[in-house]
């Protein structure tokens, strides 16, 4: 690695780490749009949008429980280890795509997640919220208000929770480092956060396999798997070394 991002690693006090699939790839979660990925077999406006929901509830909850319970069997990978174990060492935010909840479950605190939660059901019509705890009997499962339940997750064409855009703004707005792992960039509007962490002057750094669309605009783009990039970039801040 370049020794002056070695140097910006090691001085870094506030790093942002935004995520997507391809950080839980190697726990055998399936991306979005890679060669393997689900939006392959399944048509995404088929199957996470609002009107898919309306026009096949139980088509689009079959979905969701097919993918929780692989959720719910996999384990989280190095990848969100370290950057669970770096909280130790710096401020860390996880500004995350993803809706499995390993970064949880590995051990990191401070997570927003910008497109909701597979673990979390809400009513289509009153407030009520909860954490899914166990399979469902019928599909769609019921309020006790009489209407459908559905997954707290962002759809295509729903807005992101407001309160958590807001404070995922003005994470990458006031972070020295930013780290973008396992994420095509490709949906709006959580691919604005690279800019607003960029425009703060940030160090800019991507973990993927592939070079994405902001790849040319990364200080260090590095085409590694998650879970051996980031136990690589952890060596290197507690390394303490500058160049
Ligand atoms: C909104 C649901 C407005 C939860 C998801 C036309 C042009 C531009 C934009 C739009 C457009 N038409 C519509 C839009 C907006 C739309 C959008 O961006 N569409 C895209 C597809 C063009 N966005 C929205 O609709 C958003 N809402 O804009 O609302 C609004 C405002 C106010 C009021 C009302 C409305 C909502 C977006 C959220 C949609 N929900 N999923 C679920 O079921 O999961 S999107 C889905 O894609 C997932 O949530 C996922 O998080 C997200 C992003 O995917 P990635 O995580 O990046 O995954 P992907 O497979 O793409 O990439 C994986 C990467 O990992 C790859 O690069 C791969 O190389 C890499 N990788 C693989 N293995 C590894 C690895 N890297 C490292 N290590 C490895 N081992
Ligand atoms: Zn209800």
């Amino acid at each position: 690695m370049q020794d002056d991002i070695s140097d910006r690693l090691v001085k870094s006090q506030k790093i942002v780490f935004v995520t997507g699939a391809g950080i839980s790839q190697e726990s055998g979660i399936p991306t979005f749009r890679g060669k393997d990925g689900l939006w392959r077999k399944y048509d995404p406006m088929k199957l996470a949008t609002i009107d898919a929901f309306y026009e096949d509830p139980k088509l689009v909850w079959e979905w969701y429980e097919e993918r929780r319970s692989n959720i719910l069997n996999a384990k989280p990978n190095a990848g969100h280890t370290t950057i669970a174990e770096l909280e130790k060492y710096r401020k860390v935010s996880v500004l995350t795509q993803n809706i499995d909840g390993l970064h949880q479950r590995a051990g990191s605190k401070n997570v927003y997640e910008l497109h909701g939660s597979i673990i979390t059901i809400k009513c289509t019509v009153c407030d009520f919220k909860d954490k899914i705890t166990s399979t469902f009997s019928t599909l769609p499962p019921m309020c006790k208000c009489g209407n459908m339940l559905r997954p707290d997750v962002v759809w295509f064409g729903e807005a992101l929770p407001q309160d958590t855009w807001e404070s995922a703004i003005e994470e990458a707005s006031t972070c020295d480092t930013m780290i973008i792992v396992g994420t095509s960039l490709a949906v709006s509007p959580a691919n604005l956060l690279p800019v607003y962490a960029k425009q703060n002057g940030a160090t800019m750094i991507e973990v993927n396999i592939e070079k994405t669309q902001m790849s040319s605009q990364m200080d260090l783009s590095l085409q590694e798997p998650a879970a051996k990039a980031l136990p690589e970039i952890l060596g290197i801040i507690l390394s303490g070394k500058t160049g």
